[in-house]
Order: structure tokens, then C-alpha cells, then sequence
């Protein structure tokens, strides 16, 4: 069994050529690599599953044809595409799954998560977060047009970027007490996020457990992305060396 993990693609028609190098590791990933894991902003933005606008199509049709040479899809939702819903997942053949969510790799227990839960010092955060992943909220903002969605999109991109820079780098990153709480939780010692673009492998002690976090990175002319398989895990980066 191989399992793949990445992040943060952040895919959308401004950059076709990280949507091709997507869709490359796809396709070298289908049949070969029986799990792949997104764990969250595999696109820049989401405005719903009605948007026929690429890159959603192209990526779903990659997606798809893993799916039937029998690679497993699950995907989780990020901050920029929380309202990729089920329409998309069956059309790329893939299992959208909760935030966090514990797999099981060769016996050992591991959280998967997008990671922006953890980032538990950005306040202004976490109440957007709150606010936009209300029932309430997302299906008013479902029920506008197209063109009103995407006007949104790109101010709540704008505020999201000047809010970001006037903020300590510190703030972004993830707490370390809201990761062993999450891990103390869930009851594991291993943890795989993405989010914060700070891809590394972290090992520290919860309760005189040794535990691992491996931060996964963001797409640019580098990915770096986790393999696991029976020999163990690594962190490489999967445009630049193939799978
Ligand atoms: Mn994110």
C-alpha cells in the first residue's frame, strides 16, 4: 500500500501550469499509489459546485480517471474551498472527508487535518471561520448568482491578503498546545496538516510520547508532499521527482 498526502495547491485559471502539474502527479499517481489524501485548498477559491469554470473541470477529470485505475480519493475541505461539496466529489470520484479525521497506515493511528483549526492565535480567523462555515450563511451565499459569488470571492481574497500582512508570522503558524490538545483528543501520535506553507517533519513529546507532525507544503515550482508506504514515510517534493 502507498499513500500519498498534498496541500495547497491553491489551483485556479490565473496559473495553468501548476493546474498541468497537478494534473501530472495525478496521473502518475493513478493505479500506482492506492490512497491519495488532499487535505484541503486544492483550489484558490470555491464558489460552489454549479461553477463550470476551469480548473474545476480539469482536475475533476484527472481525479476521475485515478479513481477508476484504482487509486482511493479522499479529499478534505481548506480555508479557500470549504464549500466543495458532494457534486464535485462524484464527479471526481472522491470521498470528501471531515475535518479532522484519523486513518488508519500500516497501524498506526494518524490525524488528517487542513490545519487552520490550529492556528489557534489568529483570532479574526477563527470567527470568519466560524461565521462562513455556518449552515446559514453558506446557503445564502449559495443562493446568490454566479457573478455575485465570484465578486465576493475576490474581496474576501484582497481583505484576506491585507489582514495576513499586517499580522506576526508567529500568529499564522500552528499553536503547539492546540496540537497536542487536538492529538491528545484523538488519541494519536502522528498528525499530517497543510495550511501554513511551512512544510517540515516537527517530533516533540505529548505525556512522554514521542509524537510527529509533518507539515505538508504549498505548490509552486516545488511541492513538497508525504509518501507512505511499507518502508516508511518522507517528505520530497513531488514535481520535481517522480513518484
Ligand atoms: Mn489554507
Amino acid at each position: 500500500m502507498t499513500a500519498l498526502f498534498i496541500s495547497d495547491l491553491h489551483l485556479d485559471d490565473t496559473a495553468p501550469s501548476a493546474v498541468d502539474s497537478f494534473v501530472r502527479v495525478v496521473g502518475a499517481a493513478a493505479g500506482s499509489v492506492e490512497r491519495l489524501y488532499i487535505l484541503g485548498d486544492l483550489f484558490e477559491a470555491w464558489i460552489g459546485d454549479d461553477d463550470p469554470g476551469e480548473p474545476g473541470r480539469a482536475v475533476a477529470t484527472a481525479l476521475h480517471a485515478a479513481h477508476l485505475a484504482g487509486t482511493t480519493i479522499g479529499l478534505q475541505h481548506g480555508n479557500r474551498d470549504f464549500l466543495l461539496g458532494t457534486d464535485f466529489c462524484r464527479r471526481a470520484g472522491a470521498e470528501l472527508l471531515p475535518d479532522p479525521h484519523v486513518i488508519d497506515l500500516y497501524g498506526c493511528a494518524v490525524l488528517i487535518t487542513h490545519g487552520d483549526r490550529l492556528c489557534t492565535d489568529d483570532t479574526d480567523y477563527l470567527a470568519f471561520r466560524d461565521q462562513v462555515r455556518s449552515e446559514q450563511w453558506q446557503r445564502h451565499f449559495l443562493a446568490q448568482d454566479l457573478a455575485s459569488r465570484r465578486d465576493y470571492a475576490a474581496q474576501a481574497r484582497t481583505a484576506s491578503r491585507a489582514s495576513q500582512a499586517g499580522k506576526d508570522p508567529d500568529i499564522l503558524d500552528a499553536n503547539q498546545n492546540a496540537i497536542e490538545a487536538e492529538m491528545r483528543a484523538a488519541g494519536v501520535r502522528f498528525m499530517i496538516h497543510g495550511h501554513t506553507h511551512r512544510p517540515a517533519i516537527h517530533r516533540f513529546e505529548v505525556e512522554g510520547d514521542a509524537c510527529t507532525r509533518v507539515v505538508l507544503g504549498d505548490w509552486g515550482t516545488t511541492a513538497m508532499a508525504l509518501r507512505w508506504d511499507s518502508l516508511g514515510y518522507k517528505l520530497f517534493d513531488v514535481i520535481g521527482n517522480p513518484l
